[in-house]
């Protein structure tokens, strides 16, 4: 099991009295745990920056399959990035609306720029990506 390491803080009684009241909403039990919380996200950002690292994505897509030939669009758009293509997962809302989830795995800026491109696509209603890591260097 990896040890842990501890270090101070400082920070004005008024940074931490909101700070305590935020976790506590949120639910953390410690400080500690929140702390960890807020620098693992951290770094997941940090390596979204870098364009490079393989990181994973979940983008959400609401459309109108019946609009612009939607469903046809979007797989075809889907085939040519099936590298990067995890796994979709498809929902009929309703009888005209669709959910699709995209999960993605590459390099961020190719993530991204598939994701922009299937937002962006005429009939997409909304679309959302969450950036998210490969877990593997974090602890
Ligand atoms: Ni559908």
């Amino acid at each position: 099991m990896e040890t842990v390491e501890r270090f101070g803080v400082s920070m004005s009684p008024h940074l931490l009295e909101m700070f305590d009241k935020l976790i506590t909403e949120k639910g953390y039990s410690s400080r500690s745990e929140a702390l960890r919380d807020i620098v693992r996200n951290y770094i997941v950002e940090c390596q979204w920056e870098s364009s490079d690292t393989v990181v994973m994505g979940t983008l959400t897509l609401v459309y109108d399959h019946a609009s612009h030939d939607m469903a046809d669009t979007l797989t075809a758009m889907q085939h040519e990035h099936c590298s990067e293509i995890v796994c979709t997962t498809h929902v009929h809302i309703d009888e005209h609306n669709c959910l699709e989830t995209i999960v993605m795995r590459g390099q961020s800026a190719t993530i991204r720029s598939i994701a922009d491109r299937l937002i962006s696509t005429k009939g997409v209603k909304h679309g959302k990506l969450v950036c998210t890591t490969t877990g593997k260097e974090l602890f």
